[in-house]
């Protein structure tokens, strides 16, 4: 992104507009009681939660707003050794993908699930971008308990968005590719126009589990689909997809998809798509991936590889896909809380478009069409132009609402926030961001009922705000309050990973649903444990399984003797424990692995193979009790082909 960003700079310089890309210092915007306001006491909570995609550490964090702390990282695409995901032999199912075990990606994207267009945030979405996948987070537990992968799919960008209750969350595929049989895939790659093809998914969502079921696709122009919303109250049945390279180019992109004024806003009937499915319409294509489902009660995922994903073609379905032009390479689309009006932000644009989704339907009704694209209808820039923003600055890419009839464009080039009346069109206030704003956020800011207070912008280039750290600066946000006619700069806090878009919800829709330990009545891992009196360790072949409980403060069995080299030895271990915020961890030395981080009531399984004889001491990682630090045992490991008996203690008096 950021050099993709930095050429669009470069660009746009040479348009020689008349604005500097480089804002002042800040200390001039900040006012005295900017430290208040983000203040929050010691034991107050913050008001919002938000949760921050991470960018190429294929994680989300969780910060708090006002004050910018940050509580948790919570793996999503990535494994993460501080508590075993994708390192147990419960969680790695979760990053399986018809490729196999991908240990990593890269989330741009947030969604916080809806209903009625407003945040009812049981789950957060989040979009893989390199081996395309959507995930489901659980905001009772903060816990990935979901994975779909993507057929049909490179790169999945616009993604994922979601639907007003949350009925979809959709994939628009960034790259288009060719699809379909191993000879229709091996095509030279100058037969782009007529070999590959996009792709939109839309991912059904149950409303009672959240279960994700990819419902159906679109299949689309070889374009590049950037982002995307869903419209909402009056526009809900659509969706608006952004997209760039309707040049088609294959090449040189940075040239070649910069050559026509006008690109697309693709709108997507997805109301009438569903009833073509009910008629039966649509081809079944036979492809392959993965979904993956977290299971509560066993604390084990489950992946299972699907074939089959039903496509539907516009061309012969003609009233589902409608081209609305729109200036240049647009990069966000954004609908308002109303519905009314989308807003497409075209990076090389001179000007904000607006376009009115009544006018969009007349036009529509009245076949008001320029011409046919690749056998769908292309509809008049004019007669769904609501207006133009004049002037609201350089390389515009997001915009978010407060609610109260006013936009927030974020402007990469111009690093500047500008915000304006989207009725009027008038822009009423500018503020400067350090540096190069991407994403923008306002609390409730893509729903039909932003709760506003706070904008964050998510800058993509940092410079000289925080304390050097070699190569590598930390990225940055900075919030800024929003409740007065002026924006005004609050704070700047460094985020995890790089960040693109966050969604952010008041905590009291949360804070107290969340669960506090799992049941251990509830725990059917096949291999939990109910009680110390059950730990024990078994050979199987040359597979140990040493069945370990941990509580306060002690593991057992904690001697265990009769292990070869060469054996498989799976710690299985439940922690005993049925209260809040007491995990237990095991490390064991000389484990090419990870720790186990362990919930009470859970229980996990980690993987050793030892590679010598010797003494192999495991703790508990976790500073639980004031004895933690005895929380401990010993593996006795001999030669392969050794008679040492198995034997474990579990904890006599000595
Ligand atoms: S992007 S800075 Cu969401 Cu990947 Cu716009
Ligand atoms: Cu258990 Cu430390």
């Amino acid at each position: 992104m950021k050099t993709r960003m930095w050429l669009l700079a470069g660009a746009a310089i040479a348009m020689s507009f008349a604005y500097g890309c480089k804002p002042k210092g800040a200390q001039s915007t900040i006012s005295g009681d900017a430290a208040s306001k983000v203040y929050v006491p010691p034991g107050q909570y913050d008001e919002f939660y938000n949760i921050v995609s991470g960018g190429f550490n294929g994680q989300m964090s969780v910060v708090g707003l006002p004050s910018g702390r940050v509580f948790k990282i919570l793996p999503v695409f990535s494994v993460h050794p501080e508590n075993g995901y994708g390192f147990s032999e419960e969680t790695k199912p979760m990053l399986n993908t018809a490729n196999g075990f991908v240990p990593w990606d890269d989330l741009h994207h947030i969604a916080i699930s809806t209903t009625n267009a407003e945040h009812d945030a049981r789950w957060a979405f989040g979009n893989a971008n390199n081996t395309p996948r959507i995930a489901r987070v659980d905001l009772t537990t903060f816990k990935t308990v979901e994975i779909i992968e993507i057929p049909n799919s490179a790169g999945n960008h616009s993604s994922p968005f979601i639907t007003e209750n949350t009925e979809y969350v959709v994939a628009g595929t960034r790259f288009s590719v060719p699809t379909g049989a191993d000879e229709n895939r091996d095509v030279p790659i100058s037969t782009y126009k007529e070999n590959f093809k996009g792709h939109l998914s839309f991912i059904s969502v149950d409303p009672e589990t959240g279960e994700m079921d990819l419902s159906f696709q679109i299949e689309a122009p070889p374009f590049n689909f950037d982002l995307a919303r869903a419209g909402k109250k009056k526009s809900h049945g659509w969706f608006f997809f952004s997209t760039y390279n309707t040049e088609m180019a294959h090449t040189l992109l940075e040239v070649n998809a910069s050559q026509k004024d006008k690109d697309y806003i693709m709108a997507v009937n997805w109301k009438k798509a569903e009833e073509y499915i009910k008629q039966g319409k649509g081809k079944k294509q036979s492809v392959k991936y993965a979904h993956n489902v977290w299971d509560e009660n066993t604390h084990t995922g489950v992946s299972t590889i699907k074939n089959e994903v039903l496509v539907l073609d516009p061309t012969e379905m003609k009233d589902i896909v409608y081209f609305i032009p729109c200036p240049k390479s647009p990069h966000g689309t954004d609908t308002d809380p109303t519905g009314e009006y989308i807003i497409g932000s075209g990076k090389l644009a001179a000007i904000i478009p607006v376009f009115s989704f009544t006018k969009m339907l007349k036009a529509i009704e009245d076949e008001d069409f320029e011409g046919p694209l690749q056998g769908m209808p292309v509809l008049k820039y004019e007669s769904v132009l609501h207006g133009e923003v004049q002037k609201p600055g350089l390389g515009p890419l997001h915009t978010e609402f407060d609610g109260k009839g006013f936009a927030y464009t974020s402007m990469f080039v111009s690093s500047e926030i500008v915000k304006w009346n989207i009725e009027t069109l008038e822009v009423v206030d500018r503020v400067p961001t350090y540096y190069s704003v991407g994403h923008l956020m306002i609390p409730g800011g893509p729903t039909g009922k932003p709760h506003g207070k706070y904008m964050v912008a998510y800058n993509k280039i940092t410079k000289d705000r925080y304390l050097p750290t070699g190569p590598e600066l930390a990225h940055s946000a900075q919030l800024y309050d929003i409740s007065g006619d002026k924006m005004q700069l609050l704070l700047d806090f460094p985020t995890i990973g790089e960040p693109h878009y966050a969604e952010a919800f008041p905590a009291s829709l949360i804070m107290d649903k969340q669960v506090k330990f799992y049941k251990m009545e509830d725990n059917n891992h096949p291999r939990a444990l109910k009680g110390i009196n059950d730990a024990r360790v078994e050979r199987d072949g040359n597979k140990i399984h040493i069945y370990l409980t941990s509580i306060r403060s002690n593991f057992r069995p904690d001697n265990i003797e009769g292990i070869r080299v060469g054996d498989e030895v799976y710690f299985h271990m439940t922690n005993l424990e049925q209260d809040w915020d007491v995990p237990h961890g095991l490390a064991v030395k000389g484990a090419n692995t990870a720790e186990l981080l362990v919930m009470p009531g859970e229980t996990a399984t980690l993987k050793w193979v030892p590679d010598r004889v010797g003494i192999f001491p495991f703790y508990c990682t976790d500073f639980c009790s004031a004895l933690h630090q005895e929380m401990q045992g010993y593996i006795r490991v001999s030669p392969a082909g050794s008679n040492t008996p198995l034997k474990f203690s579990t904890g006599d008096a000595e």
